[in-house]
């Protein structure tokens, strides 16, 4: 354990900072005790549903959160916020003068603040998003890694760097990501990264298990991480140094956290007649608890570090290099609100009785519960106010929109047969070796699939990011080898270990780079397609914040063939549209997926775009023939016909992706009996649903712009076919992904497609087990006219 150092200001203006910080913490528990409040008793309810807001787990890290916002805090630094302790941050922001009344007051209403910290909504600044718990941790440790990306490629000065910190609630440390984070953070050399654990021992359900106290410690410590415990308050440490006083440190440390809770909860006397009871015989202890009345008592016992303004100052004083720094701030849930301790209190709420009490020995009038200021007398509240305005948090640069960076043409690479993952490496690679300014800002990563999604050509050519140069042990050796691996700082590919939570939040963290440091970044990661699945809550949690990134899940579905049903994936296509802020393509052709990279390098700096996510695969197919560039425009819109249907035609083939070969040997076979049979490229399953349910949702939502008066793509390729004609659907994935497209113009569907696990085989026999060939299709189409 670190030892604190005395802080480096002067004994005098140390208690008034100690002062005005304890002020602002009254402040702020009061603040957001009563928005919740007011949301859930005073605001009128139309629903009969519970409102909800953590008013315990606010309290909880009050005390933390003004020490670090109104005195550790720089402007330079980025903070995510525990989840449950969003009203707090909108209360600081309140003082600040940065938040309004109206959105205190609808609180988890609609167009009001958000339950939880929200980037994309909330009206004050949020520098992470947060709600799912675990995610919004690591991401600091991510950003930071980020921010030494931008230094050493001279996109931010070292001496602007910032501090990225979590605020965490205790049982985030339960969240496995967080220890795959911590592993990544060690071998990428992690630094300015401070997380401050909300240590109050309790979860959602109950207290926390025993067993993990020093384990913590330990496992951090191992990580390169100092560790510093804030254990008691100075209240309690000069308790332990007057007489009797070691023997209730001694209790203390071997109390359990169950216990140590439910006696927070009952109170002075209950401490009392406990202490009597088990330490009541020990030398002086009985003399110095009749020295304290039952609320003295109380408040001794409950001083932890976590709510003692001075100790947290000093901390956070004293760790001002750049070495990770884990806090644990002992805290009791609830403090200072009469649900302190109590198990059941993480959705526990103050009555109307309780929140009069809290406000009447807070000296608040009644009436004044939202004034800012209440309760301090004018000249303290016209000094706090001033002191508010002096912390750099009121001197926070906003953030900037990003620089625009010219997205030149990306050529199609040639070659008759080519499968779409091979065409991706030799599109990356072409930007690398072009002196374009989009190729100076793509950044690749990989969870160790660096060489196997053909990421590793742009590697070569760029090479891997690391702040201290390490030498490729191989190439000086000269043991032949297709791929460099030397790491230094002009690197631009960060090499990840296999965890896929950590990838997507490296991912996410990119993808903030320019409202975060004002400099933007094009992320392109790759991922085995299954397992996206791995990291799919961070996939949302960046989609969430709206970060824009590029994500290839490559390779993709049954045609992965030999690799087996483990690896070949099957729902993602559904993924892919059902993730908000996500555009998702699957490509059959070279050109096609040329198209969609080039458009998606200007989607994703578009202030309306999003991410992309491309599907590829490892299958090499012959190219399609093309007489013209007139399919492009309608592939970027989510499909384009590859043979019109003639007039009168009774069905058309829709396919997507690598099953192309299929469904253009099916239309040979059946063109003959089905006269003007169409062939539909279905590019974006995605894009096609989403216009087409838009363009219907907007007929009673009134957002429809004059211009989109014109039918959806869907319904305008589909237009070509006559009514009642029939469609065979095709994909290597879950048929549902294209059976839709049935539902707009009211046709028969025979959708094809896997939705059982697969298995090992050739293409042919894997191709003919799951009813994705030519005979299949054919087979399909049939029974339309049954
Ligand atoms: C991934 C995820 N799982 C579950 C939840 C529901 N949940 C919200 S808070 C919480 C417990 C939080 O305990 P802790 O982190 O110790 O915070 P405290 O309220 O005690 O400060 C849980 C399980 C969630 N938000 N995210
Ligand atoms: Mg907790």
């Amino acid at each position: 354990m670190a030892t604190i150092t005395a802080a480096n200001f002067s004994d005098a203006a140390k208690a008034d900072t100690v002062k005005a910080l304890d002020q602002l913490e009254a402040r702020l528990r009061w603040l957001s005790s009563w928005t919740i409040h007011n949301a859930n008793h005073l605001r009128t309810k139309r629903d009969g549903l519970k409102v909800g807001g953590h008013q315990a787990s606010c309290s909880s890290m009050t005390a933390i959160m003004s020490a670090l916002y109104f005195h550790a805090l720089r402007p330079q630094d980025k903070v995510a916020v525990k989840p449950h302790a969003g009203p707090v941050l909108h209360a600081i922001h309140y003082l600040l003068g940065n938040q309004s009344l109206d959105q205190l007051q609808r609180f988890r209403g609609l167009g009001g603040m958000q339950s939880y910290p929200s980037r994309t909504k909330d009206q004050i600044p949020v520098d992470f998003s947060t709600g799912s718990v675990g995610l919004g941790v690591a991401i600091t440790a991510f950003t930071s890694l980020v921010q030494d990306y931008l230094i050493a490629h001279g996109q931010v000065r070292e001496e602007n760097a910032g501090r990225m910190i979590a605020l965490m609630g205790d049982a985030e440390l339960d969240e496995g990501n967080i220890y795959e984070c911590l592993i990544e953070g060690y071998k990428h050399d992690l630094r300015n990264c401070w997380w401050v654990v909300d240590y109050n021992r309790q979860s959602l359900d109950s207290t926390t298990a025993d067993r993990m106290f020093r384990r913590f410690d330990d496992i951090f410590e191992t990580c390169g991480w100092r560790v510093i415990t804030l254990k008691h308050g100075k209240l309690q440490l000069a308790t332990f140094a007057r007489p009797g006083g070691a023997s209730i440190e001694q209790w203390i440390e071997n109390c359990p956290n169950a216990e140590f809770a439910a006696l927070t909860y009952l109170g002075g006397a209950a401490w009392r007649e406990r202490l009597l009871r088990d330490i009541g015989e020990k030398p002086h202890v009985a003399a110095l608890l009749a020295s304290f009345t039952d609320e003295d008592l109380a408040a001794v016992m409950t001083n932890l570090g976590g709510h003692c303004t001075e100790t947290l100052i000093e901390a956070f004083d004293a760790a001002q290099d750049s070495t990770p720094t884990l806090f644990i701030a002992y805290t009791v849930k609830g403090f200072g609100l009469p649900l302190a301790g109590h198990k059941d209190n993480h959705s526990g709420m103050m009555n109307p009785g309780q929140i009069a009490g809290l406000r009447d020995t807070m000296g608040i009038a009644e009436g004044d519960e939202w004034e800012p200021w209440a309760g301090l007398g004018n000249n303290a509240a016209a000094e706090l106010k001033a002191f508010v305005e002096r912390s750099a948090l009121a001197r926070k640069t906003p953030e900037s929109a990003g620089d625009r960076v010219p997205v030149p043409a990306l050529p199609a690479p040639e070659g008759e047969e080519l499968s779409t993952q091979a065409a991706f490496g030799r599109i990356l690679l072409d930007l690398a070796k072009s002196g374009e300014e989009l190729a100076d800002r793509i950044v690749t990563t990989a969870p160790d699939v660096t060489q196997t999604t053909n990421l590793g050509a742009f590697v070569n050519q760029r090479g891997l990011f690391r702040r201290q140069e390490l030498a490729d042990v191989f190439h000086s050796a000269k043991i032949p080898s297709a791929q460099k691996w030397a790491q230094h700082a002009a690197g631009q590919h960060i090499e990840l270990g296999i965890a896929e939570n950590n990838f997507f939040l490296m991912l996410a963290s990119l993808g903030l780079a320019a409202p975060h440091f004002g400099t933007r970044l094009f992320p392109v990661g790759t991922v085995y397609d299954p397992f996206i699945a791995r990291g799919l809550d961070a996939l949302n949690y960046g989609c969430y914040q709206d970060s824009r990134f590029l994500l290839v899940g490559t390779p993709a579905g049954l045609t992965l063939a030999a690799e087996g049903g483990a690896h070949q994936s099957i729902n993602t296509p559904l993924i892919g549209m059902g993730q908000p802020n996500l555009t998702y393509f699957e490509p059959a052709f070279a050109d096609e997926l040329a198209a969609m990279m080039e458009w998606a390098f200007g989607h994703m700096q578009a202030p309306d775009g999003s991410s992309v996510c491309v599907r590829l695969t490892t299958r090499v197919i012959p190219q399609a023939v093309r007489e013209d560039d007139s399919w492009r425009a309608d592939a970027l819109k989510g499909g384009y016909w590859l043979r019109k249907p003639g007039a009168g035609a009774e069905a058309a083939i829709a396919f997507t992706g690598a099953v192309a070969p299929e469904a253009m040997a099916a239309w040979e076979q059946l063109i003959e009996d089905i006269p003007g049979l169409g062939l539909l490229n279905v590019t974006s399953p995605d894009l096609l649903h989403r216009g087409w349910s838009a363009r219907r949702a907007a007929r009673w939502t009134g957002q429809r712009p004059a211009a989109s008066d014109a039918p959806s793509h869907a319904e305008t390729l589909l237009g070509a076919l006559p009514a009642g004609a029939g469609l065979v659907t095709v994909l290597d994935g879950s048929p549902g992904a294209l059976s839709w497209l049935g539902g707009v113009k009211g046709m028969r569907v025979s959708p094809l497609g896997t939705d059982s696990f697969g298995q090992t085989g050739d293409l042919p026999d894997l191709y003919a087990k799951y009813r994705l060939d030519a005979d299949a299709i054919a087979d399909a189409a049939a029974e339309l006219f049954l």
